[in-house]
């Protein structure tokens, strides 16, 4: 799978580009059937919420299952973040964002780089970070929203917010969050399960709680330049893997063993 010219041009100019049930009915189904096991495991990779106790996001799921270790190696997510990103990428993150009906909570506005930066010294924002509904997605089940554009600046100003969800998240000053979205708008992210988004480390974004009765879950994997390897270790293994040799794409039918 490739992108065209004109999804390329898309990402370079929004930060983000959506491809539209880029994985089967039965493709989600096989994934989304791991889960319950995954969430019962007790592992500090799986991070409940605040309030409730709801898996917020289950981690390092490729060292846990065989159907995500094949799933990090998929050529229709490898191939074009090679595309954008270069040949050589390692699995720096693999995870799954639960937000689950009523109980799942916000992401605040943030961008991935703030974090891999301050907390893993990662030299450049040269990281992708590419999504799988597992669920439809839709304007009132928590979708990441994204200010297009907002990439363009580089790395904005960014603090560490260690109180408002279980999650440490380098986040964007509201100042900062108005003026980039004066200029570039607010797109949510929306579409059946098996789309794909694809976006880039500086690209600001977040969401909101989901107070409906619908779950929304997405899986998201960070692909890393090998050459723009994190330099700071003091995080789980489970929050940037250290494992830098480059991946390797499976062939296209590579989750149907599993699901046969
Ligand atoms: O799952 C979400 O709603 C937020 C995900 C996100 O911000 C991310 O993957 O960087």
């Amino acid at each position: 799978m490739q992108l065209t010219t004109a999804q390329l041009s898309d990402f370079d100019r929004d930060g983000f580009v959506i491809l539209p049930e880029l994985f089967s009915a039965t493709e989600v189904a096989a994934i989304r059937g791991e889960l319950p096991a995954l969430f019962a495991e007790t592992t500090d990779a799986n991070i409940v919420e605040k309030a409730g106790g709801a898996v917020r996001t289950a981690m390092g799921l490729h060292r846990r299952n065989v159907l995500f270790a094949r799933l990090v190696r998929h050529p229709r997510l490898v191939a074009p973040a090679r595309q954008i990103a270069g040949p050589d990428l390692y699995v720096q993150q693999v995870k799954v964002n639960v937000k689950a009906a009523f109980d799942g909570e916000a992401w605040q506005w943030h961008y991935d780089f703030a974090t891999h930066h301050h907390d893993d010294g990662v030299p450049a924002p040269l990281a992708l970070n590419l999504h799988i509904f597992l669920d439809d997605v839709v304007p009132y089940n928590g979708p990441l929203y994204f200010i297009p554009g907002s990439h363009k600046g580089g790395a904005a100003p960014a603090w560490h917010d260690t109180a408002s969800t279980s999650y440490p998240l380098w986040v964007v000053e509201r100042e900062t969050v108005a003026d980039l979205v004066a200029r570039g708008g607010i797109t949510p992210a929306l579409g059946k399960a098996g789309t794909v988004l694809i976006f880039c480390d500086t690209l600001v974004h977040g969401s909101p709680n989901n107070m409906s009765p619908w779950d929304r879950a997405i899986f998201s994997l960070i692909l890393n330049p090998v050459g723009n390897a994190q330099t700071r270790f003091a995080r789980p293994e489970f929050k940037h893997h250290t494992d830098f040799s480059a991946v390797e794409a499976l062939a296209d039918d590579c989750l149907h063993s599993e699901i046969t």
